[in-house]
């Protein structure tokens, strides 16, 4: 029998990123398969995957500020920035680019070349109107609603529908002035 080289501690670690990585990618995937076995009409698993995300993304924001050193943001230029930048980084691996703005900061884009919730995905004709990746949208959401952010989230570009890059056009609808919750008397 030929002997196991010892591998290093970096190897090691470095295969159990990667199969978690697949773990969640498929974990992800048999997640939309049951949605759409559960619920059969494709318009029903786009809503469904944006209210999970939607709760995950409200609870999200208190891991975030936890584990990075990242202090609060001033507006929702720096807000969205750092969602793509560090945000995508810590939870999905990846990161993400802002562009696109309006001309009056409202508006913006996130696009993402690499994403691993499509790894091994490809989709079938019955599912032609499904947004595969909707949780994203909905973690967006909801990670802006607890900073006081409204907003809609929607998919401009989707590879699993042919297009280049994933884009998500990110409308702050409105600006909840947080409130200071101690009164001063
Ligand atoms: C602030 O308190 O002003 C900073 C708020 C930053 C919110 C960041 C929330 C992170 C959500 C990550 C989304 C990841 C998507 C995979």
């Amino acid at each position: 029998m030929a002997p196991v080289a010892p591998r290093s501690g970096d190897a090691i670690f470095a295969n159990v990123e990667r199969v978690n990585a697949e773990l969640f990618t498929l974990t992800y995937g048999a997640i939309v398969r049951q949605l759409l076995t559960d619920l059969e009409e494709v318009e029903e698993v786009n809503k469904q995957l944006d209210q999970m995300g939607y709760n995950i993304g409200i609870r999200l924001v208190d891991e975030f500020l936890a584990k990075s050193n990242v202090s609060r943001c001033v507006d929702f230029r720096e807000t969205t920035d750092v969602i793509a930048k560090v945000g995508f980084k810590m939870f999905l691996g990846v990161t993400a680019s802002v562009t696109n703005w309006d001309a009056d900061g409202t508006c913006c884009s996130i696009v993402l070349e690499d994403n691993p919730l499509v790894d091994f995905v490809e989709l079938p004709d019955t599912c032609q109107g499904l947004y595969y990746c909707n949780i994203l949208s909905g973690v967006i959401r909801g990670a802006l609603d607890m900073v006081s952010m409204k907003t809609e989230v929607t998919w401009i570009r989707d590879v699993l529908r042919g297009d280049d890059v994933f884009e998500l056009q990110v409308k702050l609808l409105k600006q909840v002035p947080e409130e200071y919750p101690y009164k001063d008397d």
